[in-house]
């Protein structure tokens, strides 16, 4: 009885990725979890470089760190497996008061087998790379071939299954399948296996999904046929590794996407072909059932450009997790971008103290100011990230970090209300039109980090957090509007404590949002 009792609680306790009406909550420990989140440097798995890590994570007021875990360093003999490195991860996880989110680097880690073993990439008769269509052999392995998918797939269960030995506690939230599978320089494999697979009527359930009629590749997909193909096929053999890794233990697991351009056509030569781009997520939907969800990797600095990702990955069928994002300062101002569309987490790459940086994507310089341009996000919902996590799952949320031409905007917020962010005021009056003339612009402006989220508690009642914004909310019907009630307070064990009521200058040129982390909850009327 003992056992059944207890295995049935831990099952209960297994992190969950939920959807009630196309809304979304990572289930930690029974309960919705906000993942304020940082990736580590590629080649941080080891104990040595660990040391560089968790000093970040603190500064940041993460709660969560992504890590790799390479298939190399897990089975660098063929069938000999080393866990030392996740079983010391864990250990420092566990002391750090951090969840883990592990990265599965394996088949193909940005399009190429780097991180698996020698006897994998080494061997080119067993385990076969993409050959293009101009018959030149790529780094990247085809997805065509039983012997790499078995390999893989035996390594990546070997793994699942030690934690279900030795993460009872649930430390690993989540895993993500690979790191942006596709291939660069080529649409798809054209070795002669993969050509008689091309030349096979594409698969029944797919031609339904796209609404195309039946045929070969060619004859249901037209010009899409090649990349439709790659992204099938990598698909499948990616969920066939994460369903193998979930009959072990059932963790959420997602997969991450090196992105197209979000708006323009892109000839698929030239990005990560076959990966969960933005024009191929229902063919990664459809030949994936396992995964579950699929996730952004952000290195653009258009501001509009990154909305329109977002948009695109943010779906009533997909969670939106942003699991990359660049280490600058620009791309902090995105984290409202991100929880106003719902999101359930979001992580800065490479914030750790290694001394790498990936400039040009990333920040020039990793170092502790790098870090604090997140922090200062990340600490406002560090405390209450259990109940944003839940109130986002429940509630009707809106966001948004300042915009590339720092103009204001006006956010609807169902029927009755607005809201208008401006950015770079001063706390009182506004400088463009002020009656007391022209006065100086507001310092450290250079880097657009201004945004807010809001949440709707009730009818009328808003909860508001956010960074050097102005907030001014106001009526869309034209009535004349009221702030009743502006409340400072903070969430403890759950609940809102409140710690004062703003009035008089702090509300009379709307709600100044500054560098202080301050949480309110707003009552709106109309008289
Ligand atoms: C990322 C990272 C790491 C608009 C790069 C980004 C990480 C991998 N790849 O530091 O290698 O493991 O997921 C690819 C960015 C493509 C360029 C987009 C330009």
């Amino acid at each position: 009885a003992t056992i059944a009792m207890s295995s049935a609680a831990w099952a209960r306790d297994l992190p969950q990725l939920v959807e009630k009406e196309g809304r979304h909550a990572l289930m930690v420990d029974g309960a919705p979890f906000l993942i304020l989140g940082v990736q580590a440097n590629n080649s941080a798995n080891y104990p040595s470089q660990l040391p560089t890590v968790w000093p970040a994570i603190k500064a940041a007021h993460a709660n969560t760190l992504e890590m790799p875990v390479a298939w190399e360093q897990i089975e660098p003999i063929e069938g000999e497996f080393d866990f030392s490195f996740v079983d010391e991860l864990l250990k420092q996880a566990r002391a750090n008061d951090v969840r883990l989110v592990l990265l599965w680097f394996g088949t193909w880690k940005n399009n190429n087998p780097d991180y698996a073993p020698e006897w994998v990439k080494l061997n080119n008769a067993r385990f076969p790379r993409v050959i293009n269509a101009k018959g030149e052999m790529k780094n990247s392995l085809s997805p065509h071939f039983r012997a790499t998918l078995e390999a893989d797939k035996r390594a990546f269960v070997a793994l699942l299954q030690h934690l279900k030995a030795v993460d009872q506690d649930h430390s690993v939230i989540m895993v993500q399948v690979e790191n942006e599978t596709g291939t660069y320089s080529a649409v798809r494999d054209f070795s002669p296996t993969a050509q008689r697979l091309f030349n096979q009527p594409a698969p029944a359930e797919l031609v339904k999904a796209m609404r195309a009629k039946p045929g070969t590749w060619r004859e249901a997909f037209g010009k899409e046929a090649d990349e439709y193909f790659h992204a099938w096929h990598i698909a499948r053999y990616v969920d066939e590794v994460a369903a193998a890794g979930k009959r072990a233990l059932a963790l959420p697991m997602y997969v991450n996407a090196a992105l197209r351009d979000p708006f323009k056509y892109q000839d698929p030569f030239t990005y990560s072909s076959g990966g969960p781009t933005w024009n191929v997520l229902d063919v990664w939907k459809t030949a994936a059932p396992s995964i579950d969800a699929i996730a952004p990797d952000i290195y653009d600095r258009d501001s509009a450009r990154v909305r329109k990702t977002l948009d695109q990955y943010g779906r009533a069928d997909n969670a939106l997790f942003v699991p990359e994002i660049g280490s600058d300062k620009g791309y902090a101002r995105h984290f409202y971008d991100v929880l106003g569309r719902q999101g359930i987490g979001f992580a800065p790459f490479g914030l750790d103290y290694s001394g790498f940086s990936n400039y040009p994507l990333g920040a020039r310089v990793v170092n502790a100011q790098t870090v604090d341009n997140f922090a200062v996000h990340y600490r406002q919902f560090a405390p209450m990230a259990r109940e944003w996590a839940r109130i986002s799952f429940e509630n009707k949320v809106w966001g948004a970090g300042e915009a590339d031409d720092r103009r204001p905007e006006t956010l609807q917020l169902g029927g009755r209300w607005t809201a208008t962010f401006t950015y770079g005021e001063w706390q009182m009056g506004t400088v463009g039109d002020s009656w007391l003339g022209k006065a100086d612009p507001v310092p450290d402006r250079a880097v657009p980090d201004g945004g807010a989220v809001i949440a709707q508690l009730s009818a009328n009642e808003f909860l508001l957090v956010g960074h050097r914004v102005r907030v001014r909310f106001g009526s869309a019907k034209d009535e004349r509007f009221m702030l009743a009630r502006v409340e400072e307070g903070h969430f403890q064990d759950g609940r809102w404590i409140f710690d004062r009521v703003w009035n008089g200058d702090q509300t009379g040129s709307g709600l100044n949002l500054t560098t202080l982390p301050q949480v309110l909850k707003i009552k709106l009327a109309s008289y």
